[in-house]
Formats: C-alpha cells, sequence, structure tokens
C-alpha cells in the first residue's frame, strides 16, 4: 500500500525535485495535499512555485494550500541568494492556471489527520516547521495520530550553512523546530550531513536533460542555476539536492543510514540559534527522538531519481 503524505514545502529547485519525484511515484506514495510555507522565500511565492511544480508533473488536480507566512516569534528569513528572486530560478515555467486552496494549509493539515485513521499519514516538511508546529499547537489532538515525520533539515558533522552553527529551515524557525521534535512523534532527519553527499555532478545532471522530457529539462536547468551558489561557496563537484532526499527516503529507505539518537533545537544563544544538537556519540542520557541520517548510497539516489523523472 502507498504511503499516505502531506509535503510541506517551500520551493525552492530542491523542493520542486523532491514533489516531482513523489509525484512521479504513485505506487508507492500517495500525496494528499501539498502545504506551502514561508522559507526560501515569502509565501506568496512558495505557494506559487509548488503549483508550477504540480502542473510541471501532470497534476494539476493536487491541492496546494498557502500555510503560515512568517515563523512563530521571528521575522522571516529568505534565501533569494541561493535559490533565485522567484525560489524557482532557471528554467522557463509558466505561470499556474491551477488554483490554490481555499482553506489554510494548517488548517488542511489539521483536518486530515482528524479524518484519516491514526497512524497512517506521514507529514514530509522540506522547509521551516512552522506551519507543523502550528497545527500542533493549534490541535494537540492530531500528534498522536501521526504516523512519522520524514523531514528535511539541520546539520551535525556539516554544521550550518545560514549561519557557522545552524541549517536553513532551523534557523529560520527554531521555536517550531524545537516543538515539532520535542512532540514524540517517530521523526527521520535528512541534514546536510547526509544531502552534501547527494551532489549533482555533471554526468548526473545531464542524465537529466538527457531524459528529454519536460521535467527533465527543467530539474536539470534549476540544478544549472543553483549550482553557481554551491560551487561558490562550497567548491564542491556539483549542487547538494537536499529535500528530494525525504521522498528518496520514504522509496528507498536501504539506501541511507543513520543513528537512532537524541537531537535538541538550541533556541537561544545568539551565536548558535536553529542549531540542531545531535548527541551522535551518545554522550549524554538524553533519550533518542529521531532517526538521524548521516549517509547514503549517491549512486542509489540518483538513479532512483533518473528512472523517476522519466515516467514524467
Ligand atoms: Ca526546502
Amino acid at each position: 500500500m502507498a504511503e499516505r503524505i502531506i509535503i510541506d514545502t517551500d520551493p525552492g529547485q530542491d523542493d520542486a525535485v523532491a514533489i516531482l519525484l513523489a509525484l512521479a511515484s504513485p505506487d508507492e506514495i500517495e500525496v494528499l495535499g501539498i502545504t506551502a510555507v514561508a522559507g526560501n522565500v515569502p509565501l506568496a511565492l512558495t505557494a506559487r512555485n509548488a503549483r508550477i511544480v504540480c502542473e510541471l508533473a501532470g497534476r494539476p488536480d493536487m491541492k496546494v494550500f498557502a500555510g503560515c507566512d512568517r515563523p512563530l516569534r521571528h521575522d522571516l528569513v529568505t534565501a533569494e541568494h541561493v535559490h533565485g528572486k522567484t525560489g524557482l530560478d532557471g528554467p522557463d515555467l509558466p505561470e499556474p492556471t491551477m488554483p490554490l486552496q481555499d482553506a489554510h494549509g494548517v488548517d488542511f493539515i489539521i483536518e486530515t489527520l482528524r479524518a484519516e485513521p491514526a497512524g497512517t499519514v506521514t507529514l514530509c516538511p522540506l522547509g521551516p516547521l512552522t506551519n507543523i508546529a502550528t497545527a500542533f499547537e493549534r490541535a494537540p489532538d492530531v500528534v498522536s495520530r501521526v504516523k512519522r515525520i520524514v523531514l528535511m533539515g539541520g546539520a551535525y558533522f556539516e554544521v550550518g550553512n545560514i549561519t557557522p552553527a545552524a541549517e536553513f529551515n532551523i534557523y529560520v524557525d527554531p521555536e517550531a523546530a524545537a516543538l515539532v521534535f520535542g512532540a514524540g512523534v517517530p521523526l527521520v532527519v535528512l541534514p546536510l550531513d547526509v544531502t552534501h553527499k547527494a551532489l549533482v555532478t555533471k554526468p548526473r545532471n545531464d542524465a537529466f536533460r538527457a531524459l528529454g522530457n519536460r521535467a527533465g529539462t527543467a530539474v536539470a536547468q534549476m540544478t544549472d542555476f543553483f549550482e553557481r551558489f554551491d560551487l561558490a561557496k562550497y567548491g564542491s563537484d556539483g549542487a547538494p539536492l537536499h529535500d528530494p532526499c525525504v521522498t528518496a527516503y520514504l522509496l528507498r529507505p536501504e539506501l541511507f543510514s543513520g543513528r537512532h539518537i537524541n537531537v535538541e533545537i538550541e533556541t537561544v544563544s545568539p551565536l548558535t540559534r536553529g542549531m540542531t544538537v545531535a548527541d551522535w556519540w551518545g554522550v549524554t542520557d538524553r533519550a533518542p527522538n529521531a532517526t538521524f541520517i548521516g549517509d547514503l548510497d549517491a549512486d542509489g539516489f540518483f538513479s532512483l531519481l533518473t528512472e523517476r523523472l522519466a515516467r514524467l
């Protein structure tokens, strides 16, 4: 039976690829809806971009909701320096014609968790955790109904990408992250430690382009765009595909390895706010609350991605 998920997202080129991978895999993943959150770019753009991606995947019927437009307690920090002015710079994709749903994204999350059998819906956050935390705060009864949360965020060995200590998604809304990490829901975390190993090298991007379909071409162009930033910053072999690690984990968990450990979120320190304090070495007595992924089979990951994008 397909895993039933809600994708919570701030597209973002890598979010776009994560959504495409999910929509290309209907036998294994049923997307119940997509909720947009403010993050890489403001909410109006993430809600637009999510719909552009659904149309690119040939799924104009998908329900897309706008959620929270700012973090719980801080001003929004965005990342146009990585993703471009629109958040989806690179390919020339048409404005979406499919509608944005009327309901608020947080209400959709709450109502879906209440309506579906307990323990059957997985949440897949690809951006700041504002929508999820708001749903948990507003409707504590839904927390125990979540099957699991599989999210992209945080870092331990790679430390930070938006500050020296913090990864972007967690840094933007650390109070939301602290609430979600402390909620007691089974949690799988795909941090920079693993996503920085999912590098789109030139041969891998050529393989996307060679698919010859719209999705393959668009993914290649998105990667060309944000690779410029990563090459300048890290001097690496290619851009890391952060968010698609979440979808790939749902499809092929055997491609990934990690440890079930305690992970706490720093919310106070001005130097390390948004840091994921991961007890990788087991040096505390704090109870494990997350499966924290550290490595992946990158060739297997890119084979899967290329094979699925070919279906779109
Ligand atoms: Ca994202």
